[in-house]
């Protein structure tokens, strides 16, 4: 049934219509009434006493679902036609960009920039409605802020059309998750990590404290170059940032930043966008050098369906989802990565990530199916990142895409653009979730949606809207997981133990043997098989940035910093 279920969704996001839509959200009506059955029976287990492995499958027979329907008749159908508009809708819509800030040239010559980057098409459709993947180009390459608020406030106007959806969703699921025993959805996605649910929450915060200092850090000194760039209007230096002048639709990684954050005299690190296409890059190339760095750590290559069945680029006549991932439709070799992949800097790290889901798919393929996961999922999200980080000067260098490494006295504008990209995430990471976690409880309502994810945006990313944002928006819609249900507090945890995993990754063996693990034991096993320690753990992140840290103070010392 999984694996039908994957080759079908699997159409649906490669070739999005109406009849696809049709056949994946009946699809996953009958998965979603065959697991709830299965997870009810195994919630009948709960007080029985059984051996560890058996009481870890039963547990992940519920986890699995990450959105519950209850067992009334038609829940599970109502459900699944809801997420899978919601996942469509997502993903297709467009936004016009005609008639609001831009003057036409304006437009034309952004609009060129995205859809024939290296400027050879002559006929490059200039048409101004602009889908999601472009949207998030646009954020990436615009200087002007009239020009981004523009895009930004489209985009997040246009996630208002989801609301309803959204909530009837939260309404069912929520019943689903009673009825296997979890208090609501949120305790249900925090349950899949070895400890109870509310000391889960509480170890987010544990390791948020453990990085705040430096991301404050990281603030104060990004305000402060912005307010150079744009002035005082509109950067205002003891007001939260403006969330549209971060390079990033969201606000959640700032790297895109890197030409106006310098760094000493050495300037910005090195521009990998720039390099891979000044050497003649195209996506195929940049997938097969992720492959040829994954083989130089000791993993096989990817199989030949990887290459005839993935869909890298965008197809061209057709509507599917942009937003990358990587999927094993068998659970044993055919994997595959489904991306729109760009000559980006962005999208190479991104190439690399969704290439770790796959390599670690693969490693637990001899698990039982119930243990094919992650050793919990900030584990998947952090094996692809693990591996990123090593995309240094020196790397490049040995790819031939760069002649020589930069002097030493560049290293702080490397480790700034890391810092744009990995330390600029964190709240955002966290908070996703926090918001969600609050609209399952019932804390934040529908009618709240707006206030309550302006309030965690503020608190712990300091950031706000160009302008005040309509009470009955959807704002959180704009972003993928929201509408696409994904669990995002995984990406978080990534962050944080891919520092720990780097500091350690010269155990090559030792990095197989726990992937291999899959979640068979409790990830603490698995962490400490690979590092050593039993704890997720933010000083290795903090160890890493330290003379990053260092520097910041300084440049910051006498600057108002905070919000
Ligand atoms: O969604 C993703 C991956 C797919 S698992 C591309 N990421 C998060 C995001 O884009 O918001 C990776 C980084 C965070
Ligand atoms: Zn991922």
């Amino acid at each position: 049934a999984y694996e039908e279920s994957a080759r079908v969704q699997w159409v649906n996001a490669t070739y999005i219509n109406h009849d696809t839509d049709w056949l994946a959200a009946r699809n996953a009506a009958s998965l979603t009434r065959l697991t709830v059955e299965l997870a009810n029976e195994a919630a009948r287990y709960d007080d029985v006493d059984v051996a560890e492995d058996v009481r870890r499958k039963l547990n992940f027979m519920k986890l699995i679902i990450t959105v519950p329907a209850p067992r009334t008749p038609g829940a599970a159908d109502e459900l699944a036609e809801i997420s899978t508009r919601l996942g469509s809708t997502y993903s297709t819509r467009r936004i016009d960009l005609s008639g609001g800030a831009f003057s036409p040239a304006e437009l034309a010559a952004a609009l060129k920039r995205v859809r024939d980057p290296a400027g050879n098409n002559p006929d490059t459709d200039l048409s101004p409605s602009v889908r999601q993947n472009e949207t998030e180009i646009l954020m990436r390459q615009l200087r002007n802020p009239a020009h981004l608020e523009e895009v930004w406030t489209k985009w997040n106007d246009y996630a208002a059309g989801m609301k309803n959806d959204y909530a009837r969703m939260v309404e069912i699921a929520n019943e689903g998750a009673r009825e296997l025993g979890y208090a609501d959805v949120g305790e249900l996605w925090r349950s899949g990590y070895d400890m109870p649910p509310q000391d889960f929450a509480a170890e987010t915060d544990r390791l948020w404290a453990q990085v705040k200092p430096l991301y404050d850090q990281l603030h104060c000194h990004v305000r402060a170059e912005l307010n150079e760039k744009y002035g005082d209007d509109a950067v205002p230096l003891d007001q939260p940032i403006r969330a549209d002048l971060l390079g990033n639709m969201w606000a959640q990684s700032w790297g895109a930043l890197g030409d106006v954050m310098t760094v000493g005299e050495g300037g910005g690190g090195v521009d990998v966008g720039a390099l891979l296409v000044a050497g003649g890059y195209d996506p195929l190339k940049m997938v097969k050098t992720g492959e040829s760095f994954f083989s130089s750590l000791g993993f096989e290559k990817l199989p030949a369906t990887f290459w005839t069945r993935s869909q890298i680029t965008k197809p061209l006549d057709r509507e599917v989802v942009c937003h990358a991932s990587a999927w094993s439709l068998d659970f044993r070799d055919d994997l595959r990565i489904k991306m729109c992949t760009t000559v980006s800097d962005e999208d190479f790290t991104t190439v690399h990530h969704e290439l770790g889901h796959n390599y670690y798919q693969r490693a637990y393929n001899k698990q039982p199916l119930l243990f094919q996961n992650g050793a919990n999922d900030g584990f998947h999200e952090a094996i692809g990142d693990m591996v990123a980080l090593s995309i240094t000067p020196e790397y490049l260098v040995q790819i031939g895409l760069l002649d020589a490494a930069p002097p030493a006295s560049q290293d702080l504008g490397l480790l700034m653009n890391q810092a744009l990209d990995k330390i600029a995430f964190l709240p955002f990471g966290l908070l996703v979730d926090k918001f969600r976690w609050q609209v399952f409880s019932g804390e934040i309502t529908p009618d709240r949606y707006n206030d309550g994810w302006w309030a965690l945006r503020t608190q712990y990313q300091g950031i706000r809207p160009p302008a005040p944002r309509p009470a009955g928006g959807f704002d959180a819609g704009s972003k993928y997981h929201v509408p696409g249900n994904v669990p995002y507090t995984r990406y978080f945890l990534a962050r944080i133990l891919q520092f720990s995993f780097y500091g350690s990754k010269e155990v090559g063996e030792k990095f197989n043997a726990m992937m291999e693990m899959g979640a068979s034991r409790p990830w603490p096993d698995a962490l400490e098989a690979f590092t050593g320690s039993r704890q997720m753990d933010g000083s290795a992140i903090v160890e890493y940035f330290a003379p990053l840290m260092e520097w910041l103070e300084k440049e910051n010392a006498g600057r108002q910093c905070g919000w």
